[in-house]
């Protein structure tokens, strides 16, 4: 099945009992037993839930994988897979990350005996003098929060497949309708299904896709041992925002793209960070491992401190001023303060998350009124 199929019918069949179309929402913690052991295939919801499962396959098939599993958060999707982990176990992971998952790794698997290496991933070959036996797993975000650096997919998975590391992929940046890490060579690809998955602003959710049995099977112990699960009506919901996820995806590359050009030409914008750009430091990677370049983009301002980037942010009257991203409605956030503000100075810094740094998710609206919005702001 093509893409746009899939996202409206995959894991979906009319409902056995009363052949409702949609997904219905099975508010249940629970379900009867003949006797004990002998039921329809769900015991208890922290496990096993009818709306998440038909969800959790949909997922799967976005992704062009055999397993989807879908957490409470995009966090409890990365707690999941970090817990596959053991003390003295080492990663490697990138420079730049959203905020929260620089903040777990470094203040709470760090203090479980779990080393992690921050390091600049934009050459995959920057990786093998950090490869050592200890090594267990590349964690990988591309397009990366917030400065959008790009990560050749192809190119590190080859490395930790001929060193046995896992690789996973954090792909909420791009959605699967923009890359599909698997087919690339990861062996798990991660999404805060908050983002572009549920699409509108009104869930928090994370999911895992992968192909292998076995890691499967370690993953759904963790899942159901530790109970980062999303309840029925979170789960109904993104199964019910994916049903639009190719046609707005396509709103939010179009508007994206004319937004982009817009700051690259306005002379009180300094840098501006979106993978489209021919002068991106890996556009040619950009554009073979994504089929186009989406709605996120970050700018600096000239000649603006603190007091000036928050007077600015706080302009705006179609754009939000808010954390998350992925959403139909456009927003933007002041990342040293809000999303990434668990992270060093130094070392934010060092990869351009500097004060006077805005990042927009630039949302389906119509790009008349965004453009009109961002020039009465920037004055
Ligand atoms: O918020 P949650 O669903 O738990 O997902 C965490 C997460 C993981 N990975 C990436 C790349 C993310 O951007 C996020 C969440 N990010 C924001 C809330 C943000 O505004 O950047």
């Amino acid at each position: 099945m093509k893409f746009a199929t899939k996202a409206i019918h995959a894991g979906q069949e009319p409902d056995p009992t009363t052949g409702a179309v949609m997904t219905p929402i099975y508010q249940t913690s629970t379900y009867w037993q003949r006797s004990p052991g002998e039921h329809k295939g769900f015991e208890y919801s922290r496990g096993t839930n009818p709306t998440r499962k038909a969800l959790e396959a949909c997922l799967a098939a976005l992704e062009n994988a055999r397993y989807g599993l879908a957490f409470s958060s995009g966090m409890a999707a990365t707690d999941a897979v970090m817990k596959l982990l053991r003390a003295g176990d080492e990663v490697i992971t990138g420079n730049d990350l959203y905020g929260g998952s620089f903040r777990m790794f470094s203040k709470v698997f760090a203090h479980y005996g779990i080393k992690f290496h921050f390091i600049d991933l934009s050459k995959p070959e920057n990786i093998s003098q950090y490869i050592n036996e200890k090594t267990r797993l590349i964690w990988i975000e591309t397009p990366t929060n917030p400065t959008m650096q790009i990560v050749d997919i192809r190119g590190v998975a080859a490395i930790a497949k001929a060193k046995n590391i896992l690789l996973t992929v954090d792909n909420t940046f791009a959605s699967p309708y923009l890359q599909n890490p698997i087919d690339l060579g990861a062996d798990i690809v991660m999404h805060s299904a908050t983002k572009y998955l549920g699409g509108h602003s009104d869930v928090v959710m994370g999911a895992l896709m992968l192909n292998d049995e076995e890691l499967y099977k370690q993953l759904w112990f963790i899942y159901n041992a530790c109970g980062a699960t999303p309840g029925p009506m979170d789960s109904f919901l993104v199964l019910r925002g994916i049903k639009t996820l190719h046609l707005r995806m396509k709103a939010h590359c179009e508007n994206g793209r004319e937004i982009a050009a817009f700051l690259k030409a306005h002379p009180k914008v300094g840098k501006v960070y979106w993978p489209g750009f021919e002068d991106h430091p890996n556009y040619e990677i950009a554009k073979k491992q994504m089929r186009d370049f989406g709605g996120m983009i970050s700018f600096t301002l000239k000649d603006a401190d603190l007091r000036g980037t928050f007077e600015l942010a706080s302009r705006f009257n179609v754009f939000t001023l808010a954390e998350s991203l992925g959403g139909v409605e456009s927003l933007i956030n002041h990342p040293v303060t809000m999303t990434h503000a668990s992270i060093p100075k130094e070392a934010r810094e060092a990869v351009g998350v500097v004060d006077n740094l805005l990042r927009l998710s630039v949302g389906v609206e119509d790009i008349e009124d965004l453009l009109a919005d961002l020039s009465q702001a920037l004055g």
